[in-house]
């Protein structure tokens, strides 16, 4: 039975297989792109969106290939990858850019948005495409901004349901140094580490818990090992798709247009899939057990980032930043 089930599960890859490579032949140059979601993920399936409508506007010259489920590796080592043009495409959250690109760290602030649609209004808008061209000197080209929900904190010890409980636990978050103040203004350890690795860590106790939002939550299978979130709502931070700056040069500027009309023609589609996966995974989440604070007073929250604020907007730039998003109505 065990090798049927190989054989014809090497009939499958087999036929898999042949089907891409046709896909390849057809198309003249396959971009390759990297996700860390596993396939069917509102932002891999976006991109594929954009890859079908990148063929079309081409007449099959360019495609794109999603490599989901961090293939091509985590988060960091792909972002430098993509700066040396070894993968032409990177959907990443802005958190791992802050580092890099000093523009992302405003949007990743804490709290700095009041709602999905105020963080729409402002990535839509002079302020969105000020952060999209301040890619182009780290080697990248920022093409559209996706959704990335709000990011609140789970563990596997006990349900949130103050800023007091927080003290002393150990977090994981993203690769920013913002985040790791973040977590310290409100009285917890952070531990920055790749995305990947979070499940374990939990697991065998080396952190207490980490941040994130719903479907991410959920597709990382990361609410079996910390079956409590509590809804905080700390980060709403936007995610970006780019392209390494030496792909982008070696197009046309037909190509370069429609590699720039299909990215945001791939904006609203990604919208549509995250509100329903958002859904999805939040009836999944509450059925499986895990115990959601969903009333908690943020605003001892909201008042810890101060020193957040104070050490990352520093320049004149970004305080103008800070301000223009404020004043967005
Ligand atoms: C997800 C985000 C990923 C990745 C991940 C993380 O919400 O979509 O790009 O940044 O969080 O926490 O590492």
């Amino acid at each position: 039975m065990k090798a049927r089930t190989t054989f014809a599960t090497w009939l499958l890859a087999g036929t898999a297989l042949a089907m891409a490579s046709t896909a390849a032949v057809a198309c003249e140059r396959t971009l390759r792109s990297s996700d860390t979601h596993p396939d069917g993920y509102p932002t891999v399936e976006a991109v594929k969106a954009m890859g079908e409508m990148l063929e079309e506007k081409t007449d099959g010259k360019l495609c794109i290939e999603v490599f989901f489920g961090a293939q091509l590796g985590e988060e960091k080592d792909t972002i430098e990858q993509t700066q040396f043009g070894v993968i032409d495409l990177n959907r990443v959250s802005l958190g791992p850019f802050n580092n890099i690109v000093p523009e992302t760290q405003v949007p990743s602030l804490p709290y700095i948005f009041r709602s999905t649609e105020h963080m729409h209004k402002v990535m839509d808008g002079p302020i969105g495409q000020e952060i999209l061209d301040a890619f182009q000197p780290h080697d990248l080209v920022g093409l559209a901004f996706y959704d990335g929900g709000s990011r609140s904190f789970y563990n596997s010890e006990k349900p949130i349901e103050s800023i007091d409980d927080l003290k002393g636990m150990k977090f994981r978050v993203m690769q920013s140094d913002m985040f790791v103040d973040m977590v310290s203004a409100l009285g917890a350890n952070a531990t920055p580490m790749p995305y990947g690795e979070v499940y374990s860590s939990i697991q065998t106790g080396v952190i207490d818990g980490a941040e994130n939002n719903w479907p991410s939550y959920d597709t990382s299978g990361h609410y079996e090992v910390a079956p409590y979130y509590t809804l905080d709502q700390h980060l709403i931070v936007p995610e970006v798709l780019v392209m390494s700056k030496k792909t982008w040069d070696s197009l046309s500027e037909d190509e370069q247009a429609a590699v720039r009309e299909s990215a945001k023609a791939s904006v609203p589609i990604m919208r549509e899939a995250w509100n329903e996966q958002e859904r999805k995974s939040e009836e999944k989440i509450v059925e499986a057990g895990v115990e959601v604070v969903k009333d908690i007073d943020k605003q001892p929250f909201i008042d810890a980032m101060g020193p957040v604020y104070d050490k990352y907007v520093t320049s004149d730039k970004l305080k103008d930043m800070v301000k223009r998003i404020q004043e967005t109505e």
